[in-house]
């Protein structure tokens, strides 16, 4: 007997009962200011997802053993931010209330502001972690206050002061630096400050939110405003691992553009920190092999 040719993410088929992580696509670029594509970023990425082993040899862990579903991209409105925004709310209210991880693919960065509100609703307590280019911190952006360059901004008016850790921000308008100064904790150009942004958010509830552009475009070509000036893909691997040792309760990769790096290797990156973040997630919860 065949079965049903249903396409997940490599290794992430765990049914809702079972799963701790549910992994979730939000096809939407509306807002991009310059180049957009990042609509296509979760379907490339679950179809490139193949070219990956489940086996992390840095973890000592495998997809095959950890508890993780893939319910699939929404369908969002095109030309209506508000309508997109709150069904990605509710897909990842959806998760979180029933007392799973929301991992959500974007899109443009604004989908970020959707997921964080349904999870700040959980965790009124919600910190977040934030690594970019990209300051993200206009009040708006050509009279929109809902746009991809002004999501930190909109989620800084739910948490309010020294909740936002900005990290490898290089990019930006002189006010929203200033801004920064007093509203959120932003250290900029790399990942060094990583040790500091963990002590100050350990055992706090953690939104943690990665804009691919953070890398390098030399390595991470495939996105709508590259920025020289980045990060190394082991940089943001052994950062990202950090993170994900903290009370994550949410989380999003953004920003790959997949039909702006041609070769498909930004689209490999993406998927390899997406492995390396989920395993470390589920690394708790995981069982190894019994070795007889
Ligand atoms: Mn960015």
């Amino acid at each position: 007997m065949l079965k049903t040719n249903v396409e997940t993410f490599l290794g992430c088929e765990s049914p809702w009962e079972e799963a701790r992580i549910v992994i979730y696509g939000a096809p939407f670029d509306s807002t991009t200011s310059f180049r957009p594509g990042t609509r296509f970023a979760s379907r490339t990425m679950r179809g490139e997802s193949y070219g990956l082993e489940t086996y992390s040899p840095y973890q000592d862990l495998d997809l095959e053993d950890a508890a993780i579903m893939d319910s699939g991209d929404l369908e969002l409105c095109f030309g209506n931010t508000e309508m997109a925004l709150k069904d990605i709310e509710a897909r990842a209210d959806e998760i979180v209330s029933a007392g799973k991880l929301p991992f959500m693919i974007g899109g443009e960065h604004l989908v970020t502001l959707g997921a964080v509100r349904a999870v700040q609703k959980k965790y009124p307590d919600l910190h977040i972690l934030h690594f970019d280019a990209h300051t993200d911190l206009r009040q708006e952006y050509l009279g929109a206050e809902l746009s991809h360059a002004t999501v930190l901004r909109r989620i800084w008016d739910l948490v309010g002061d020294n909740r936002i850790w900005q990290l490898g921000i290089r990019s930006g308008m002189r006010e929203e630096f200033q801004w920064a100064k007093e509203h959120t904790n932003l250290r900029p150009f790399d990942l060094q400050a990583m040790p500091e942004a963990l002590a100050a958010l350990q055992g706090k509830p953690v939104y943690f939110t990665i804009d691919l552009d953070v890398m390098d475009p030399s390595v991470f070509p495939g996105t709508g405003t590259p920025e020289y000036g980045g990060v190394s893909f082991k940089e943001l691997l052994e950062a990202a691992l950090a993170g994900c040792g903290l009370n994550v309760v949410g989380c999003d990769l953004v920003e790959l553009s997949p039909a702006y790096d041609q070769s498909g290797a930004s689209t490999a990156a993406a998927l390899k920190i997406m492995r390396e973040m989920l395993l470390k997630l589920e690394a708790p919860f995981i069982q190894g092999p019994i070795n007889v």
